[in-house]
């Protein structure tokens, strides 16, 4: 796709959307997608905001802990109105320890997601990477939940304004029990999302593009547009099982992962 490899706005309108998004984020304010304001934007343009967020983070002390992949599940994809996945990085800030609490008042307007996470021992470099590959880079995986916290005004976006604003990244649990790949069956792995008790979600593994593992292989293949791979060592969230549900304030969630312990957290 040569909308991945081509810029139509010039460094300075990056720069400045970039600061526009990530203010957004750290204020916790509402924007219209940028798409609407840039029509002719192009993805290497979404990528090259995403990327230039994420530079501005590390120059300001921030560590980068992990990767996630978006929009991964076709029910998703249609729901949302886009065409394929995406991904976003995971700042060191984003991570919230396993039954902690996450400030409400921080974001705009929360959703949480039942995730899985797949820590690398070998690096994965695209292209032509595959499930098989993953499998065999994969140190172990643990359960993981995703707070998305879009920037645009009631989730509305598209695909290149949703790569810009980082996958709408803002929080993330992990913890529960990790786990040998060998001992999880990751296609039929079950998982039930209670939210104050009440259980509102359900899923299987294989919601993630079939399988799990093609996710990680997805974004490894994504990164090698740009010349990046995925070091050993890497954390990367794979993408929702289950549908993405709003949280409000004083809500409590807890996820239950087949044969991988539980993750909880709660809305302050
Ligand atoms: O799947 C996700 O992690 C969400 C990616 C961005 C789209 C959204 O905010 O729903
Ligand atoms: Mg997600």
């Amino acid at each position: 796709m040569a909308e991945v490899y081509e810029n139509k706005l010039t460094p300075a309108q990056i720069e400045e959307l970039a600061i526009h998004c990530e203010n957004a984020e750290l204020e916790a304010y509402e924007i219209t997608k940028i798409t609407d304001d840039y029509p002719e934007m192009t993805y290497k343009d979404a990528f090259d905001i995403q990327w230039e967020i994420r530079r501005r983070k590390e120059e300001r002390g921030h560590k980068i802990v992990g990767m996630k992949m978006g929009l991964t599940s076709w029910a998703k994809m249609a729901q949302m109105g886009v065409e394929q996945p995406c991904y976003g990085f995971l700042a060191d800030y984003f991570s919230v320890p396993e039954g902690g609490e996450i400030k409400h008042d921080e974001l705009i307007h929360p959703k949480i997601e039942a995730e899985l996470a797949f820590v690398l021992k070998h690096e994965l470099k695209g292209p032509g990477v595959h499930i098989g590959d993953v499998l065999r880079a994969t140190d172990f995986v643990m359960p993981a939940v995703e707070v998305i916290d879009s920037r645009y005004k009631d989730f509305k976006f598209d695909l290149k304004s949703v790569i810009a604003d980082n996958s709408s990244s803002s929080r993330f649990v992990t913890g529960g029990r990790m786990a040998d790949i060998a001992d999880v069956d990751l296609k039929n792995i079950g998982v039930v999302m209670e939210i104050n008790g009440e259980v509102v979600q359900t899923g299987a593994g294989a919601a993630v593009l079939g399988h799990p593992a093609a996710s990680v292989a997805m974004l490894a293949n994504m990164m090698a547009d740009r010349g990046e791979s995925l070091p050993a060592g890497s954390f990367i969230m794979i993408g929702a099982i289950t549908a993405a549900v709003q949280v409000n304030k004083g809500d409590a969630f807890t996820v239950r992962y087949q044969g991988l312990g539980t993750l909880s957290g709660k809305f302050v």
